[in-house]
Protein backbone atom coordinates (compact mmCIF):
# COMPACT_ATOMS: atom_id res chain seq x y z
CA UNK A 1 0.00 0.00 0.00
CA UNK A 2 1.23 3.08 -0.83
CA UNK A 3 0.79 5.68 2.12
CA UNK A 4 3.22 8.56 0.22
CA UNK A 5 1.28 9.72 -2.56
CA UNK A 6 0.13 13.05 -1.50
CA UNK A 7 2.14 13.94 1.46
CA UNK A 8 4.30 17.09 1.09
CA UNK A 9 7.64 16.13 2.03
CA UNK A 10 10.63 18.30 3.00
CA UNK A 11 14.10 17.14 2.33
CA UNK A 12 16.90 19.41 3.56
CA UNK A 13 20.23 18.59 2.43
CA UNK A 14 18.42 17.17 -0.89
CA UNK A 15 21.18 18.46 -4.03
CA UNK A 16 23.64 15.35 -3.49
CA UNK A 17 23.57 11.88 -1.80
CA UNK A 18 20.95 10.86 0.53
CA UNK A 19 18.94 13.79 -0.05
CA UNK A 20 19.08 13.32 -3.58
CA UNK A 21 18.01 10.00 -3.24
CA UNK A 22 15.09 10.34 -1.30
CA UNK A 23 13.89 13.45 -3.86
CA UNK A 24 13.92 10.57 -6.52
CA UNK A 25 12.00 7.95 -4.61
CA UNK A 26 9.43 9.94 -3.05
CA UNK A 27 8.75 11.55 -6.49
CA UNK A 28 8.29 8.04 -8.16
CA UNK A 29 6.10 7.06 -5.44
CA UNK A 30 3.64 10.64 -5.96
CA UNK A 31 4.82 12.45 -3.34
CA UNK A 32 5.09 16.16 -2.92
CA UNK A 33 8.21 17.74 -2.28
CA UNK A 34 10.09 20.39 -0.76
CA UNK A 35 13.98 20.40 -1.36
CA UNK A 36 16.36 22.70 0.60
CA UNK A 37 20.25 22.69 -0.25
CA UNK A 38 22.48 25.92 -0.80
CA UNK A 39 23.90 24.84 -4.12
CA UNK A 40 21.18 26.36 -6.54
CA UNK A 41 22.69 24.58 -9.61
CA UNK A 42 22.21 21.02 -8.18
CA UNK A 43 19.09 21.60 -6.82
CA UNK A 44 17.64 23.21 -10.61
CA UNK A 45 19.16 19.92 -12.12
CA UNK A 46 17.20 17.65 -9.98
CA UNK A 47 14.06 19.74 -10.24
CA UNK A 48 14.58 19.61 -13.83
CA UNK A 49 15.24 15.30 -13.72
CA UNK A 50 12.36 15.35 -11.97
CA UNK A 51 9.60 17.74 -12.82
CA UNK A 52 8.43 16.71 -16.33
CA UNK A 53 8.91 12.73 -15.94
CA UNK A 54 6.50 12.90 -12.18
CA UNK A 55 3.33 15.13 -11.56
CA UNK A 56 3.75 15.91 -8.21
CA UNK A 57 4.22 19.49 -7.23
CA UNK A 58 8.16 20.16 -6.09
CA UNK A 59 9.70 23.05 -5.19
CA UNK A 60 13.19 23.56 -4.54
CA UNK A 61 14.97 26.65 -2.83
CA UNK A 62 18.58 27.54 -1.17
CA UNK A 63 18.56 27.62 2.14
CA UNK A 64 20.95 26.84 5.02
CA UNK A 65 20.05 25.01 7.28
CA UNK A 66 22.84 26.89 9.50
CA UNK A 67 21.13 30.31 8.71
CA UNK A 68 18.20 30.61 11.31
CA UNK A 69 16.72 33.22 9.46
CA UNK A 70 16.81 31.94 6.42
CA UNK A 71 15.06 29.24 7.86
CA UNK A 72 12.06 30.66 9.45
CA UNK A 73 11.95 32.49 5.91
CA UNK A 74 11.60 29.79 3.93
CA UNK A 75 9.27 27.30 6.58
CA UNK A 76 7.38 30.97 6.98
CA UNK A 77 7.05 31.03 3.05
CA UNK A 78 5.91 27.17 3.06
CA UNK A 79 3.11 27.62 5.96
CA UNK A 80 1.37 30.96 4.42
CA UNK A 81 1.47 29.18 0.81
CA UNK A 82 -0.99 26.32 2.95
CA UNK A 83 2.01 24.05 2.33
CA UNK A 84 2.79 22.33 6.15
CA UNK A 85 4.78 19.68 5.51
CA UNK A 86 3.96 16.23 5.81
CA UNK A 87 6.87 14.98 6.61
CA UNK A 88 10.26 16.09 7.42
CA UNK A 89 13.22 14.78 6.36
CA UNK A 90 16.39 16.22 8.84
CA UNK A 91 19.17 14.97 6.08
CA UNK A 92 21.36 18.10 5.63
CA UNK A 93 24.88 16.71 7.25
CA UNK A 94 28.38 16.56 7.11
CA UNK A 95 31.90 15.78 8.47
CA UNK A 96 34.43 17.89 7.92
CA UNK A 97 38.09 16.60 8.32
CA UNK A 98 39.66 13.80 10.59
CA UNK A 99 42.14 14.71 13.07
CA UNK A 100 43.12 13.73 16.42
CA UNK A 101 40.95 15.95 19.35
CA UNK A 102 44.46 17.96 20.10
CA UNK A 103 45.24 18.22 16.23
CA UNK A 104 41.67 19.30 15.14
CA UNK A 105 40.75 22.25 12.80
CA UNK A 106 38.26 24.71 15.17
CA UNK A 107 36.53 26.09 11.91
CA UNK A 108 35.96 22.00 11.25
CA UNK A 109 34.39 21.31 14.45
CA UNK A 110 32.14 24.70 13.72
CA UNK A 111 30.95 23.35 10.68
CA UNK A 112 29.58 20.17 11.71
CA UNK A 113 28.17 21.49 14.80
CA UNK A 114 26.30 24.09 13.20
CA UNK A 115 25.32 22.06 10.25
CA UNK A 116 24.16 18.54 12.24
CA UNK A 117 22.86 19.56 15.63
CA UNK A 118 21.99 23.44 15.15
CA UNK A 119 20.92 23.14 11.45
CA UNK A 120 18.72 20.09 12.09
CA UNK A 121 17.27 22.20 15.35
CA UNK A 122 16.82 25.28 13.21
CA UNK A 123 14.81 23.61 10.55
CA UNK A 124 12.89 21.62 13.39
CA UNK A 125 11.93 24.73 15.45
CA UNK A 126 10.42 26.03 12.29
CA UNK A 127 8.35 23.10 10.75
CA UNK A 128 7.19 20.86 13.84
CA UNK A 129 5.11 23.41 15.52
CA UNK A 130 2.91 23.57 12.40
CA UNK A 131 2.76 19.66 12.60
CA UNK A 132 2.29 19.74 16.48
CA UNK A 133 -0.56 22.33 15.46
CA UNK A 134 -2.17 20.13 12.80
CA UNK A 135 -1.76 16.94 14.90
CA UNK A 136 -0.01 15.60 12.12
CA UNK A 137 3.41 14.77 10.70
CA UNK A 138 6.22 12.85 10.64
CA UNK A 139 9.86 13.62 11.27
CA UNK A 140 12.97 11.54 10.13
CA UNK A 141 16.51 12.38 11.55
CA UNK A 142 19.64 11.23 9.73
CA UNK A 143 22.08 10.19 12.41
CA UNK A 144 24.37 7.43 11.45
CA UNK A 145 26.81 4.36 13.39
CA UNK A 146 28.52 7.48 14.08
CA UNK A 147 26.00 8.38 16.91
CA UNK A 148 26.17 4.75 18.16
CA UNK A 149 29.96 4.05 18.25
CA UNK A 150 33.19 6.65 18.31
CA UNK A 151 35.97 5.41 15.95
CA UNK A 152 39.27 7.09 15.97
CA UNK A 153 39.45 10.94 14.84
CA UNK A 154 35.55 11.05 14.32
CA UNK A 155 35.73 12.63 17.94
CA UNK A 156 33.24 16.33 16.78
CA UNK A 157 31.39 13.91 13.97
CA UNK A 158 30.83 11.37 16.16
CA UNK A 159 29.64 14.09 19.11
CA UNK A 160 26.99 15.96 16.68
CA UNK A 161 25.60 12.27 15.56
CA UNK A 162 25.36 11.09 19.31
CA UNK A 163 23.63 14.44 19.56
CA UNK A 164 21.34 13.72 16.96
CA UNK A 165 20.04 10.59 18.77
CA UNK A 166 19.73 12.34 21.61
CA UNK A 167 17.50 15.35 19.91
CA UNK A 168 15.11 12.22 18.13
CA UNK A 169 15.05 10.90 21.42
CA UNK A 170 13.95 14.18 23.34
CA UNK A 171 11.40 14.89 19.96
CA UNK A 172 9.36 11.82 20.61
CA UNK A 173 9.31 12.16 24.58
CA UNK A 174 7.96 15.92 23.35
CA UNK A 175 5.82 14.94 20.85
CA UNK A 176 3.94 12.56 23.47
CA UNK A 177 -0.10 13.15 23.64
CA UNK A 178 0.41 13.86 19.61
CA UNK A 179 0.05 11.52 17.00
CA UNK A 180 3.64 13.09 15.69
CA UNK A 181 6.21 9.97 14.85
CA UNK A 182 9.85 11.02 15.12
CA UNK A 183 12.01 8.79 13.32
CA UNK A 184 15.93 8.40 13.33
CA UNK A 185 17.92 6.08 10.15
CA UNK A 186 21.62 5.60 11.37
CA UNK A 187 23.56 4.26 8.06
CA UNK A 188 26.93 3.04 8.18
CA UNK A 189 29.30 3.78 5.16
CA UNK A 190 27.58 5.25 2.07
CA UNK A 191 29.43 5.94 -1.16
CA UNK A 192 27.88 9.64 -2.04
CA UNK A 193 29.89 13.31 -1.36
CA UNK A 194 29.88 12.81 2.18
CA UNK A 195 34.21 11.89 2.03
CA UNK A 196 34.80 14.22 -0.57
CA UNK A 197 33.33 17.03 1.63
CA UNK A 198 34.95 15.54 4.91
CA UNK A 199 38.43 15.47 3.34
CA UNK A 200 38.28 19.31 1.63
CA UNK A 201 37.69 18.01 -1.64
CA UNK A 202 40.41 15.38 -2.28
CA UNK A 203 38.63 12.83 -4.44
CA UNK A 204 41.54 10.18 -4.32
CA UNK A 205 41.46 10.23 -0.57
CA UNK A 206 37.66 9.74 -0.76
CA UNK A 207 37.83 6.80 -3.02
CA UNK A 208 39.84 5.23 -0.41
CA UNK A 209 36.81 5.21 1.82
CA UNK A 210 35.25 3.02 0.11
CA UNK A 211 37.83 0.35 -1.10
CA UNK A 212 37.73 -2.99 -0.91
CA UNK A 213 33.95 -3.89 0.06
CA UNK A 214 30.50 -2.91 -1.42
CA UNK A 215 29.17 0.00 0.57
CA UNK A 216 25.62 1.17 0.65
CA UNK A 217 24.31 2.96 -2.13
CA UNK A 218 22.50 6.25 -1.11
CA UNK A 219 19.06 4.15 -2.54
CA UNK A 220 19.71 1.63 -0.32
CA UNK A 221 19.13 4.47 2.28
CA UNK A 222 16.68 5.92 0.62
CA UNK A 223 14.77 2.22 0.14
CA UNK A 224 14.56 2.28 3.94
CA UNK A 225 13.27 5.82 4.69
CA UNK A 226 10.63 5.47 2.47
CA UNK A 227 9.80 2.28 4.15
CA UNK A 228 9.64 3.86 7.46
CA UNK A 229 7.55 6.93 6.19
CA UNK A 230 5.41 4.82 4.19
CA UNK A 231 4.35 2.81 7.46
CA UNK A 232 0.64 3.18 9.36
CA UNK A 233 0.14 6.56 11.78
CA UNK A 234 0.43 3.80 14.33
CA UNK A 235 3.62 2.46 13.47
CA UNK A 236 7.01 4.74 14.43
CA UNK A 237 10.64 3.46 13.72
CA UNK A 238 12.24 4.83 16.76
CA UNK A 239 15.76 4.03 15.22
CA UNK A 240 17.13 1.65 12.46
CA UNK A 241 20.99 1.43 11.89
CA UNK A 242 21.78 0.26 8.43
CA UNK A 243 25.07 -1.01 7.37
CA UNK A 244 26.70 -2.21 4.84
CA UNK A 245 26.95 -6.66 5.07
CA UNK A 246 30.53 -6.15 5.11
CA UNK A 247 30.80 -3.60 7.59
CA UNK A 248 31.04 -5.02 11.26
CA UNK A 249 30.57 -2.43 13.39
CA UNK A 250 31.64 1.05 12.66
CA UNK A 251 34.94 0.44 12.35
CA UNK A 252 35.14 -3.41 11.66
CA UNK A 253 35.05 -3.94 8.08
CA UNK A 254 36.02 -7.09 5.80
CA UNK A 255 38.03 -5.73 3.21
CA UNK A 256 39.67 -7.63 0.31
P1 LIG B 1 26.44 14.31 0.69
O1 LIG B 1 27.65 15.15 0.93
O2 LIG B 1 26.32 13.62 -0.63
O3 LIG B 1 25.13 15.17 0.93
C1 LIG B 1 25.03 16.07 1.99
C2 LIG B 1 23.90 17.04 1.70
O4 LIG B 1 23.78 17.96 2.81
C3 LIG B 1 24.13 17.85 0.45
O5 LIG B 1 22.93 17.91 -0.28
C4 LIG B 1 24.51 19.21 0.97
O6 LIG B 1 24.05 20.19 0.04
C5 LIG B 1 23.71 19.27 2.26
N1 LIG B 1 24.20 20.25 3.21
C6 LIG B 1 25.41 20.29 3.82
N2 LIG B 1 25.50 21.38 4.58
C7 LIG B 1 24.33 22.05 4.46
C8 LIG B 1 23.82 23.26 4.98
N3 LIG B 1 24.54 24.02 5.81
N4 LIG B 1 22.57 23.66 4.64
C9 LIG B 1 21.83 22.89 3.80
N5 LIG B 1 22.25 21.75 3.26
C10 LIG B 1 23.49 21.34 3.59
O7 LIG B 1 26.44 13.25 1.89
P2 LIG B 1 25.34 12.17 2.34
O8 LIG B 1 24.20 12.12 1.43
O9 LIG B 1 26.09 10.95 2.61
O10 LIG B 1 24.91 12.80 3.74
C11 LIG B 1 23.55 13.00 4.12
C12 LIG B 1 23.42 12.74 5.61
O11 LIG B 1 23.73 11.36 5.87
C13 LIG B 1 24.34 13.56 6.51
O12 LIG B 1 23.62 13.96 7.64
C14 LIG B 1 25.44 12.56 6.89
O13 LIG B 1 26.02 12.88 8.13
C15 LIG B 1 24.61 11.30 6.96
N6 LIG B 1 25.35 10.05 6.88
C16 LIG B 1 26.15 9.76 5.79
C17 LIG B 1 26.83 8.55 5.75
C18 LIG B 1 27.76 8.20 4.64
O14 LIG B 1 28.58 7.28 4.81
N7 LIG B 1 27.70 8.85 3.49
C19 LIG B 1 26.66 7.56 6.81
C20 LIG B 1 25.83 7.97 7.91
C21 LIG B 1 25.19 9.16 7.91
P3 LIG B 1 24.75 21.59 -0.28
O15 LIG B 1 26.22 21.37 -0.23
O16 LIG B 1 24.23 21.91 -1.65
O17 LIG B 1 24.24 22.51 0.76
C1 LIG C 1 29.13 8.54 8.23
C2 LIG C 1 29.69 7.20 8.50
O1 LIG C 1 31.62 5.99 9.61
O2 LIG C 1 32.16 7.66 7.92
O3 LIG C 1 28.26 8.93 9.23
O4 LIG C 1 31.39 8.32 10.10
S1 LIG C 1 31.29 7.33 9.06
Amino acid sequence: MNRIKGKLILITGASSGIGASCARRFAAEGADLVLWARRADRLELLAAELGPASRVSLSVAVVDVRDRAAVNRAAEALVAAGHVPDVLINNAGLASGLSKIHEGDPEDWDRMIDTNLKGLLNVTRAVLPHMVARRRGHVVNIGSTAGHQTYPMGNVYNATKFGVRALTEGMNLDVAGTPIRVSEVDPGFVETEFSEVRFHGDRERAKTVYQGFQPLTADDVADTIAYIVNLPEHVNILDLIIVPTAQRNVYVVDRT
